[in-house]
């Protein structure tokens, strides 16, 4: 039977999916298990009643377990992994942080107004050690194999690329030849392909955190 998953509509088309990297990244873990599942959208501006009640919080993504929902993209990939075991997308717990500030640095990067606050550098030294990383180890973070860090870095870095290349009309340097070649490899893989938003949700995402009315 399919898994019942609730994720985040497209902003202004409730019937498209949208753009959170948290949805993203439990669709791609359900994806590369070849787990079915069924999708929910919520809309955001007008959240469905049956949603606020099995999830009071109001976030996403939830996914419904033996009549339950759950909610937190962590936990869900921990569950989705004990319940179905092939292919383990379990990476060894050495590597289990590289790239976690990515997203936290982007962000503040992106909402940032001033272009001295040094932002700017402190994101490309986490995309730095990221490309050292994949040189040492790669081409996926802990080798051939892709595992549960790529697939939460996956979403984070294609937000990363589609909003700084449209608000701060920033990209990620050359030279970072090693980071490069991985988010060819992640953005070209075929559960990607199927679970992304489209660039101009993304942007629709991001708009009212970049400049908040
Ligand atoms: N820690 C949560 C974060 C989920 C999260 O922040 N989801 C956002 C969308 S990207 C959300 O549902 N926000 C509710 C809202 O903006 O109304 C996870 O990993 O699942």
């Amino acid at each position: 039977m399919a898994l019942e998953v609730a994720v985040k509509a497209a902003a202004g088309a409730p019937d498209i999916l949208g753009d959170c990297p948290f949805c993203q990244r439990v669709l791609l873990t359900l994806e590369e298990k070849k787990v079915p599942y069924k999708l929910h959208l919520i809309n955001f501006t007008d959240k469905p009643k049956w949603f606020i009640d099995v999830n009071p919080e109001g976030k996403v993504p939830v996914v419904k377990f033996d009549d339950k929902w759950v909610s937190d993209s962590d936990v869900l990939v921990g569950i989705l992994e004990e319940k179905y075991p092939e292919p383990s997308l379990k990476t060894p717990p050495e590597f289990a942080s590289v790239g976690s500030k990515i997203f936290g640095s982007f962000v503040t990067f992106l909402k940032s107004k001033d272009p001295n606050d040094g932002s700017d550098e402190a994101l490309l030294n986490e995309l730095k050690a990221l490309n050292e990383h994949l040189e040492a180890h790669g081409p996926y973070i802990a080798g051939d194999k892709i595992t549960a860090a790529d697939l939460s870095l996956a979403p984070k870095l294609y937000h990363l690329k589609v909003a700084l290349g449209h608000f701060k009309k920033w990209t990620v340097p050359e030279n970072l030849t090693h980071y490069h070649k991985y988010t060819k490899l992640l953005f070209a893989r075929e559960p990607f392909v199927k679970t992304t938003a489209e660039d101009k949700y993304v942007i629709a995402g991001w708009e009212p955190k970049v400049n908040p009315k």
